[in-house]
């Protein structure tokens, strides 16, 4: 049985990785409007893993006694600048989940809910290669500059490795 102090921050974190989904969806929704059809299909990808994180915690929350509950998610900006602005916003958004999944994760310590602690360890390793893979697209991004055609060939690359760690 988890705390209700736990079962509030796992609720949180919920709707976090719930808005993080609805956040892709948008950003992948602006790409494929303006014909960056391969880094739409990255951010489309990402979504549903965003998602899977969001039900991997409705599961465990209720598994352990509590609720799950869906919040009623903020609307995420619609319109974007460029896919710089975009790659930006991912890397502090994913930034922003690693510090809350850290905070969890002390709070777990001084609750001594060590099977939460436990639980919360999937987080912490994919956080990490969310960030590295957010940082890797960034530097792609800092090397192809205005080069258009190295825009092109970035957006055909992304549409192919279909994973977004
Ligand atoms: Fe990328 O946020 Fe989930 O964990």
């Amino acid at each position: 049985m988890i705390s209700s102090k736990i079962e509030s921050a796992l609720n949180r974190q919920i709707d976090l990785e719930g808005y993080a989904s609805m956040y892709y969806i948008a950003m992948a929704s602006w790409c494929q409007v303006k014909g960056y059809n391969g880094v739409a299909a990255f951010l489309y990808h990402h979504s549903d893993e965003e998602r899977m994180h969001m039900l991997k915690l409705f599961h465990y929350i209720n598994d352990r006694g509590g609720h799950g509950l869906v919040p009623a998610f903020a609307a995420p900006q619609n319109d974007f600048q460029g896919i710089q602005e975009i790659f930006d916003i991912v890397l502090s958004h994913e930034i922003k989940v690693s510090n809350e999944i850290n905070a969890l994760v002390e709070l777990c310590i001084q609750e001594k809910d060590y099977t939460t602690h436990n639980f919360l360890q999937w987080y912490v390793a994919e956080q990490i290669e969310e960030e590295t893979l957010a940082r890797n697209i960034l530097d792609k991004l800092k090397l192809i500059g205005d080069d258009k055609g190295g825009m092109y060939l970035f957006d055909r690359d992304l549409g192919m490795t279909g994973k977004t760690g």
